[in-house]
């Protein structure tokens, strides 16, 4: 008699939580759908349009040459939408894991929500920037500016220059150290988790073979089998709010 999916959860859940009580340390790849069930929409379930607009023309270099007023639409437009949420208990579920390993966990996010900070989270490494932040093209200077509206052409206070979304786009490369310090922290790992994201966008999703090659334990969190599933060793599919928590009540 085969396993329903509620048995099938349940045992995945004791073999995950058994592999965590073990590790020593845990790094975690989030992506859009660790906040889906706060209400900021995901990016592949609207198969490439995103609040109506193609995202090479809101989320590239190309696309902000052309109409930089277009994007900084986009962007106050999800600005406005994250005002308006809150993080879920999959988020806070992650705050209880960093309790628990402190500094031997490091929260890697492809996400731009700010939401894990405002859950509590304290080692968040933000791979593809902020959507809280602005970058000057003058001076350089990066600002953590709140999430009210910015207008459609936003300048710098210091030098007058012009603001872009401090946010990597398609076709520019991630911060240095960020990325070093991420690609460090899945390599040290002894677990990886891997929760709500596609795994299609890279670098980010090479950080699956990375804690890989060194024999960390791959557990993927999402709701459906992804790119990364075949690198898992066990997968909790469900919704993370509602698996997390799960997760981390099996741990003490
Ligand atoms: C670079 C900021 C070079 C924007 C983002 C062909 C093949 C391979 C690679 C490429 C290629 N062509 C181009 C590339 C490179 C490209 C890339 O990977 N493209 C992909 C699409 C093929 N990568 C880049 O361009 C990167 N830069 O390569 O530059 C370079 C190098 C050096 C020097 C100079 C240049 C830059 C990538 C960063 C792009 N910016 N975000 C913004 O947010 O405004 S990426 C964007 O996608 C978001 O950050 C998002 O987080 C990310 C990944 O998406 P996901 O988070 O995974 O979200 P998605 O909707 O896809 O999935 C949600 C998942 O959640 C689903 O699985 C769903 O089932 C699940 N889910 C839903 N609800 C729930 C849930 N799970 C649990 N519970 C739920 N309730
Ligand atoms: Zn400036």
């Amino acid at each position: 008699m085969p396993l329903t999916p509620q048995e099938e959860l349940e045992v995945a859940l004791e073999r995950a939580a058994k592999w965590l009580r073990g590790s020593k340390s845990v790094c975690v790849l989030s992506g859009a759908g660790v906040s889906a069930e706060s209400g900021v929409p995901t990016f592949r379930a609207s198969d490439g349009l995103w609040e109506g607009h193609r995202i090479e023309d809101v989320a590239s270099p190309d696309g902000w040459e052309r109409d930089p007023a277009l994007v900084w639409n986009f962007y106050n437009a999800r600005r406005a939408n994250v005002a308006t949420v809150k993080p879920n208990p999959g988020h806070a579920a992650l705050v209880g894991m960093e309790k628990r390993w402190g500094d031997r966990f490091t929260l890697v996010t492809q996400n731009v929500d700010g939401l894990h900070r405002e859950a509590g989270s304290k080692n968040v490494l933000e791979i593809h920037g902020s959507l809280r932040h602005t970058r000057c093209l003058g001076c350089g200077a990066v600002t953590n500016r709140g999430l009210e509206p910015l207008g459609d052409a936003p300048k710098c206070p210091q030098c007058h220059g012009r603001l872009r979304p401090h946010i990597v786009w398609f076709g520019e490369g991630l911060d240095d150290d960020i990325w070093m310090a991420a690609m460090q922290a899945a390599d040290e790992c002894d677990a990886l988790l891997v929760v709500g994201t596609s795994a299609v966008v890279y670098p980010a999703a090479s950080l699956v073979p990375i804690a890989r090659r060194k024999g960390a334990t791959v557990i993927e969190v999402n709701l459906t089998r992804t790119e990364a599933s075949a690198q898992a060793d066990v997968g909790l599919y469900g919704p993370s709010g509602v698996t997390l928590p799960k997760l981390v009540e099996r741990l003490s």
